[in-house]
């Protein structure tokens, strides 16, 4: 099954039963605000893969605790930003052992409160893992006061610090690793920070802010403030104690944010967004029909096709398009979808059952206005679960796809020899430029798409997901984000601000730059 390459057959059966022994646990998650006493009611969290089943509670912030949280954040982050770079750096990467350590724990969490299955927990450890290592290592390099050259009689010095108090909201779909990535480089540059995780996984984001608490980040310098987005996240945005936000979710919420940091009465906060995509992969006809088919499903249905990397369109060439498209049916056929627990599952459910309702919306105009490849049935230990069918259609065109689809739907459009500018025009149409893939065995071709089609992350002869941070630094242009991109070098350096020192080291005094 796909994906289970990220660690061999053995080590998943060992995790598998660490797993399971600790996945009864009824999880518990409180806002994390030193001096707040909240008494909000107290939230019901349930299994995607079964709704019957309850995997713990947690408890909203109230507008008290959102202010709380501002004051103690504005209070810790001198302290904090004064603590040398080595030191937070240290940190981290003591966050990052004990994380490794703990793996199958948060693997559990992930499992019973996103639906992640087991392959898909292990890539979430391991990239969160990899943020904390590699913003540490970064902020290491960062932060090393560096002399300017000047004329003689001065010396000239730029140095970074943190901007203040950033607010760090993140994603359901990677609930340990973003939300990690995200805080990891905050803290690293100097940043005091508060956290509010989507809502669906606030276990795993409570989780991840213990962890970070004991291994050494003072209480005060991450806070967890889980809510709405009206109450915490509307609240945080428009502070003007707020210097900045990472953000990661849909374009509409992005521009939402961007809106309230601009309106507020105070220095014009920084705005670090990862949004959508509309993500094509495109298969002239010299791929080969084999690769293709198993790139597509990996890029369109794992994570049960949750992630913003993943594939939705399909564009194949004429000449390949009916050996493809045929390969494509018969080979999802063979997919699992169930239990994530289950190391033989390879799709679990999708996260809520308004996201299932959006996707069998969307089905049902699919099956209207398009010609359906596949679309699998369910086994009846799904039913009460949040699950989505993995389902395959083909399209005259792009226009019929009017935004992203976030779930285990590829649609496929064919194109003809002359055809290969407009699928690039079709494409950067969209608005969005997040991945691409680009299946041909002719440079030239694969030279011309990946120059003209805007996107932050392009794959050749491969699969589309999974980019691994310092490897493959992540993000996109446009409606897809602002950048700098998550796990790259431009990174960090966005959390901070810049201040140049100048000393007149001349004994009479005067100023060397105007001599
Ligand atoms: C996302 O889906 O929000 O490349 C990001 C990947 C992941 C990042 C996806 N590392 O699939």
């Amino acid at each position: 099954s796909m994906g289970v390459n990220l660690a061999n057959d053995d080590q998943l059966r060992v995790l598998a039963d660490q797993i399971n022994a600790v996945a009864g646990n009824d999880w518990r998650a409180t806002p994390l605000v030193p001096g707040a006493t909240v008494g909000g009611p107290s939230i019901t969290v349930t299994n995607p893969a079964d709704r019957r089943e309850t995997v713990g509670h947690w408890q909203a912030a109230d507008s008290a605790t959102v202010e709380r949280a501002l004051a103690n954040a504005v209070a810790a982050q001198d302290d904090w930003n004064a603590t040398p770079a080595a030191s937070r750096a240290a940190i981290l990467e003591h966050a990052a052992d004990l994380l490794e350590q703990r793996m199958a724990q948060y693997i559990a969490l992930c499992t019973k409160e996103a639906g992640k299955t087991i392959p898909d927990g292990v890539a979430e450890v391991r990239e969160a893992v990899d943020f904390l290592r590699y913003y540490g290592q970064q902020a290491r390099k960062l932060f090393t006061v560096e002399a300017l050259p000047g004329p003689t009689g001065e010396s000239n010095t730029l140095q970074l610090s943190g901007r203040g108090v950033f607010v760090c909201i993140s994603p359901w779909n990677f609930p340990l690793a973003i939300f990690i990535g995200q805080v990891a480089a905050a803290l690293a540059a100097g940043n005091s920070v508060i956290a509010k995780p989507a809502e669906q996984t606030n276990l795993i984001g409570f989780a991840a802010v213990k962890l970070l608490h004991e291994a050494g980040v003072p209480e005060a310098v991450v806070q967890f403030l889980p809510g709405d987005g009206a109450t915490v996240g509307a609240a945080l945005t428009r502070d003007p104690r707020v210097a900045g936000v990472a953000f990661t979710g849909s374009t509409d919420t992005a521009r939402a944010i961007n809106r309230a940091l601009a309106a507020r009465d105070a220095a014009i906060g920084v705005l670090i967004a990862e949004t959508g995509g509309q993500n094509a992969l495109i298969a002239d006809s010299s791929s080969l029909p084999e690769q293709v088919v198993k790139d597509a499903i990996g890029s369109a249905f794992t994570s049960a096709g949750q992630r913003c990397s993943a594939a939705r369109v399909l564009f194949v060439q004429d000449d390949i398009a009916d050996k493809v498209t045929h390969m494509l049916a018969g080979a999802m056929a063979e997919l699992k979808v169930g239990n994530p627990g289950l190391l033989s599952t390879d799709v679990g459910p999708v996260i809520d059952e308004d996201a299932l309702k959006m996707l069998r919306d969307h089905a049902e105009r699919m099956e209207r206005e398009a010609t359906r490849i596949a679309s699998l049935e369910l086994d009846a230990d799904t039913a009460h679960g949040s699950f989505f069918a993995p389902s395959a259609y083909a399209l005259a065109s792009l226009d019929q796809l009017h935004k992203e689809v976030f779930g285990p739907v590829l649609h496929v459009i064919r194109w003809k020899a002359d055809q290969l500018d407009a699928v690039i025009d079709a494409i950067n149409a969209t608005g969005y430029g997040l991945t691409l893939g680009i299946h041909s065995r002719i440079d030239e071709t694969v030279e011309k798409i990946s120059a003209r089609v805007k996107v932050g992350n392009c794959y050749v002869n491969r699969n589309q997901i999974g980019a691994v941070v310092g490897v493959q630094p992540f993000g996109g242009q446009n409606l897809s984000g602002t950048g700098p991109k998550a796990g790259g070098p431009h990174y960090l350096p966005r959390f901070t601000t810049e201040k140049t020192i100048t000393i007149n080291t001349t004994a009479a005094g005067g100023n060397a730059s105007l001599l």
